[in-house]
């Protein structure tokens, strides 16, 4: 009897649908309520809009308006999407520029490869963990202290790719660690080749959900964990296991905020884990960055209370830094501020976890955008602006500022 309501209803709502679309379409979605946004993030659509708010984007894939239609949330038509299965059958150039293309997964490394062997002694690589789909996850590693073995007291970390479907972050990470690079060897920077700071780029976390971006779904946000019961994928970004389980994270499989079994089972995120408190022992982890799309926002602990931590004076004094001098290069206004009260809870995150393990000055940039597929013109100036920002922080972990 409830089957045949709820069928009922969708059909009477089916009815009502502005549109019968044959390709993948953005529909504008009213979600007034708590609970209908907890409804919309569990039931696993593609989230367009970087945030849930009262109206909320997604993006259906072709044939899914029915099933959406029985979640009984009212509904626009915006505009037809580009078929996002097949990026990488398109055809490009050899020898890529990730200042001006958005790059695949072997690209991405052949790059950093490229750099580590013109680079022996100052750029070096470790593997930090193997993907459920039997990829490895790289970390690169810029020694500041010039060549041979010597480790610099300190060291930041800059994270990029958690989410697969934010292409800018592997490109802006690219431009960053190139940028440094020359910066460190030309020596233009004195202080910053002498800052006795090491930068540890890890140019994509999340290389299974990435590949899968480029082959069969451009919105792809998770890891691709199979989870068992026809869905896939876990939010990496909710993994975490510094106050696992709490607002702003789901339990549902399907959603696209599902925080996993366990705090750290994804071995992405355990083997960040591992690494970074290897790390730890011989260098002090004073850094943490991770770069994100999209929404212009520079953002700092908490992410799981609207709280703040007990150094929030520092924060809000790096952070506020950084925001201004991300909007001095191109008069783009970002916002800045601790995560929970100026973006929306999130348990489970990046930037939470590397703060309290390591008292890490951990920052999360939303970089600019309007959408997660960002025209690759773009690239070059939202890499610039991140540039300036990680450069604040990196004086400030580096302690030269
Ligand atoms: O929801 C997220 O994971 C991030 N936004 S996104 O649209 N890129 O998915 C924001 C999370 C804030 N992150 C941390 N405080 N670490
Ligand atoms: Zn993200």
């Amino acid at each position: 009897m409830r089957h045949l309501a709820s069928f009922l209803s969708a059909t009477c709502i089916l009815g009502a649908f502005q549109f019968a679309q044959a390709g993948w379409s953005l529909i504008s979605v009213e979600t007034p309520t708590a609970k209908s946004q907890q409804l919309l993030m569990d039931s696993g659509f593609n989230i367009a809009s970087d945030r849930i708010g009262p109206i909320t984007d997604v993006i259906l894939n072709p044939g899914e308006e029915f099933r959406f239609a029985l979640l009984g949330l009212k509904s626009r038509f915006v505009k037809e999407m580009p078929d996002p299965r097949g990026w990488d059958q398109m055809p490009r150039r050899e020898d890529p520029d990730y200042r001006f293309e958005y790059m695949t997964l072997d690209q991405v490394i052949a790059q950093y490869e490229t750099w580590r062997l013109a680079n022996p002694g100052i750029v070096s690589r470790q593997q930090i963990a193997t993907t459920a789909g039997g990829r490895p996850v790289w970390a690169y590693r810029l020694a500041m202290s010039g060549r041979g073995t010597k480790r610099a007291k300190k060291a930041m970390i800059v994270l990029c790719g958690i989410h697969a479907r934010e292409w800018i972050s592997p490109n802006v990470g690219m431009y960053t660690f190139g940028t440094v690079l020359e910066r460190a060897k030309t020596r233009r920077l004195d202080f910053m080749a002498n800052a006795q700071c090491d930068l540890y780029m890890i140019p994509i976390l999340n290389p299974d959900g990435y590949a899968y971006t480029w082959s069969n779904n451009r919105y792809w946000r998770k890891n691709r964990r199979n989870n068992g019961n026809g869905t896939f994928g876990v939010d990496l970004n909710r993994n975490f296991g510094f106050q696992w389980g709490g607002s702003g994270s789901s339990g549902q499989t399907s959603s696209e905020t599902y925080r996993g079994p366990s705090a750290f089972s994804e071995p992405e995120i355990s083997g960040l884990r591992n690494w970074a408190t290897t790390l730890s022992a011989t260098q002090s982890i004073t850094g943490f960055l991770d770069l994100h799309s999209y929404g212009k926002y520079v953002l700092w602990p908490w992410g799981y209370t609207n709280g703040v931590p007990s150094n929030a004076a520092t924060y809000s004094a790096v952070g506020l830094g950084m925001e201004a001098d991300i909007e001095a290069v191109n008069g783009l206004d970002f916002l800045a501020g601790p995560t929970g009260s100026t973006l929306y809870l999130a348990s489970g995150v990046s930037s939470d976890w590397s703060h309290s393990a390591f008292n890490a000055l951990s920052f999360t940039i939303e970089l600019r955008g309007t959408d997660f597929v960002l025209p690759a013109d773009q690239i070059l100036p939202g890499a610039l602006e991140a540039y300036e920002g990680f450069e604040r922080l990196y004086f400030r972990a580096a302690g030269v500022q």
